[in-house]
């Protein structure tokens, strides 16, 4: 199995309707309903959306503005104000909904929670306060790198509440990484555990931060909040360190939500991009919850008998929208496990399935062909009947996989929403409305009312139906992001000039392929830039080669994607080494672990290649193309007349 390739999705034909029993009841019912929504959003945008936000959505004062556009730099719902941890929790407070379970928690040594509405609310108002207590102020940032438990989510909302903007850190990530992030966001206090579980170790969280703030070389950090997770010893530095469980239950449980603009800084989300440095993708308020609400509540079509589980990492901004605000903010119950999927317990997500009756399912297709090559044996020895509608998000699914997530998985009766949007969008930008919208295995479909979404070339023309383009859109939507955070030129650059603007009329570049069938339904091919996809992971090549060059051993570093059958990508490095060094099995080795720890795990090369040279053209441009094809073994075509030194590429290929 492999990624899809544009043969076998151009010979997609396949089309599954939803059931009658499954449309009726869905929020958003037939072809013609999404098609009017659509057509409403198309017309008037801002009174789509501002329709949307009365109705949903709990204001401390309404907003004078919907849009104020001044091209990149969009406002929405100007001089309102709102706090999405008030949407999230106090509203549903005055229904019954108080004592229906917020959020239910699967811990990975199989210890489990459940928090009601009430209960989540009393939570997040005492650790607000305890923020608060260590001088935690509105508009301060907090770092948040923390495993899979429910806390959490507690930090993430108490930040919201106080007005604290916070920037969550993969768990993944090592202590550099980390420290970066704190760096570039100022952060004056983290909030972290002892260490959380990852496929069976233990990561040791506290142990990073202490490396990440060692010799003071993140100056503006004060505070480290401590879970106690896995119990082993850490170190806490008196003054800086305090234990979460010493603090927080001495707290009072009274701490009103801050009245936020609804421009304030909600988040800010470090992603790779084709550069080195990760941009801090900024997300704000208003627009951000009312974006991934309704997203939420259509795409997912919560009903207040769902159970429903997104698999993602809190880290990742699916984890954001998809666990945290958008299920919160309707009153939904949202589950949370902190495993994942791994050849030692391949029935784990059916086992959770199973447990606690979920009803839909959000997961990556690289976990779904992890557990195709597990076996049907365990799906099919736990009972999924529970199960109404699944979802995929993160990289392309190739129609095998979809088609076996949609038979074993979803018995056949399940709608699948194949959901494309990036950190940069807030939200998912192109899926099915599952009651509405027919799906074909590989493709996103549609874009959701009010994304005015497209397949252009470079100069901004649409393509034909059928051909290749890169993926844009025309219009600003109330989640998109507001600015790359201290670099506002970035922002302009990455994805508002790259393709000029025609008329005065700029248009959003996700940095993706894709094109559009004659139906209109989008099939996203991935990356055009120099970012891969590893397991649903974005990294941006030149991060991982500039890891590679702070290693005294190396010269020069290229890196490029190969196809994986379960990861999608796996990562190649081609590798020249520095004088006095000779290749060996050793030294690639210790370059994996360099990145590794440079990075995380997750940036882990497959593959490293030693080289004498690389090929360039002659004004020194490595030629990617050419390794991408080496790397995946494939025959190196087209035009190679620009390689300086042709000689290279012959080594490269008896290398090989
Ligand atoms: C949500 C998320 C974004 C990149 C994006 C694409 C790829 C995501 C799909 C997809 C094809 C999909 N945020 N991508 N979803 N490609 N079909 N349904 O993943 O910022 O981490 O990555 O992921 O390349 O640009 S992300």
């Amino acid at each position: 199995m492999s990624q899809p390739t544009i043969e076998s999705i151009l010979h997609e034909e396949r089309l599954f309707e939803p059931s009658a029993e499954f449309s009726q009841a869905a929020r958003v019912k037939s072809l013609d309903e999404y098609k009017q929504l659509y057509e409403k959003a198309k017309a008037n945008p801002e009174a789509f959306w501002a329709e949307l936000a009365e109705k949903e959505l709990h204001w401390f004062q309404k907003w004078d503005t919907v849009l104020d556009w001044q091209p990149p730099f969009a406002k929405w719902f100007v001089n309102g104000k709102t706090n999405i941890s008030y949407n999230c929790l106090d509203r549903h407070l005055t229904t019954w909904r108080k004592n229906k379970a917020a959020l239910i928690w699967e811990g990975e040594p199989g210890d489990s929670r459940t928090l009601t509405y009430a209960q989540l609310h009393r939570e997040v108002c005492q650790f607000a306060n305890a923020l608060k207590s260590l001088g935690v102020q509105k508009g301060d940032r907090v770092g948040i790198y923390m495993p899979m438990i429910p806390e959490a989510a507690i930090a993430m909302l108490a930040c919201a509440r106080i007005g604290a903007a916070h920037s969550v850190v993969f768990g993944g990530f090592s202590a550099e990484a980390l420290r970066d992030r704190l760096v570039d966001a100022e952060a004056k206090a983290v909030i972290t555990a002892d260490g959380g579980w990852r496929k069976d170790a233990i990561v040791p969280l506290k142990d990073q931060v202490d490396k990440a703030l060692a010799d003071n070389s993140a100056p503006s950090v004060q505070k480290v909040l401590v879970v106690k997770r896995t119990g082993q010893e850490v170190a806490m530095q008196a003054e800086r360190d305090v234990w979460w469980h010493e603090l927080q239950p001495k707290m009072s449980a009274d701490c009103p939500a801050e009245p936020m603009d609804s421009e304030d800084l909600l988040f800010i989300l470090y992603t790779s991009g084709s550069t080195g440095k990760p941009k801090g993708v900024v997300h704000t308020t208003a627009g951000y919850n009312l974006y991934t609400h309704i997203t939420t509540q259509w795409i997912f079509d919560l009903q207040d008998t769902d159970v429903y589980w997104c698999t993602a990492d809190v880290g990742w901004i699916t984890g954001h929208s998809y666990i945290v605000y958008g299920p919160l903010s309707n009153g939904a119950t949202t589950l949370m496990y902190e495993g994942a999927p791994r050849a030692s317990n391949p029935g784990c997500f059916w086992d959770v399935i199973e447990k606690y009756g979920v009803t839909v399912f959000y997961t990556a297709p690289t976990a779904i062909r992890a557990f195709i090559k597990m076996g049907d044996e365990h799906p099919n020895s736990r009972n999924l009947s529970s199960l109404r509608l699944l979802g995929t998000v993160g990289e392309p699914i190739n129609p095998e996989a979809w088609m076996w997530y949609h038979t074993v998985i979803g018995g056949e009766r399940c709608p699948i929403v194949d959901t494309w949007w990036q950190t940069e969008t807030g939200g998912i930008m192109i899926t099915a409305l599952p009651g509405a919208i027919a799906t074909k295995p590989g493709s996103a479909t549609l874009p959701f009312p009010g994304i005015l979404a497209d397949v252009v070339d470079l100069d901004g023309n649409t393509v034909g139906n059928n051909e290749g383009g890169y993926l844009a859109v025309r219009y600003p939507w109330p989640g998109m992001m507001r600015t790359v955070y201290g670099d506002p030129d970035r922002f302009r650059r990455t994805y508002w000039e790259h393709i000029p603007p025609v008329d005065g009329k700029y248009i959003y570049f996700a940095g993706d392929g894709a094109r559009c069938d004659e139906d209109g339904y989008f099939w996203v091919m991935g990356r055009v830039d120099d970012v891969i996809n590893v397991a649903g992971h974005r990294l941006g090549t030149m991060e991982i080669e500039s890891a590679l060059v702070s290693h005294p051993a190396v010269a020069e570093a290229a890196v490029v994607g190969k196809p994986d059958e379960v990861k999608g990508q796996d990562i190649v490095a081609f590798v020249t080494l520095e004088g006095s060094q000779t290749p060996s099995e050793a030294l690639a080795k210790e370059l994996k672990q360099h990145v590794v720890s440079e990075i995380g795990a997750i940036a882990r090369p497959g593959e490293i290649r030693f080289a004498d040279a690389l090929p360039k053209t002659r004004s020194g441009k490595i030629m990617r193309r050419l390794l991408r094809s080496l790397a995946s073994g494939e025959e190196v075509s087209g035009d190679t007349s620009t390689l300086e030194d042709r000689s290279v590429l012959e080594k490269l290929r008896e290398g090989s």
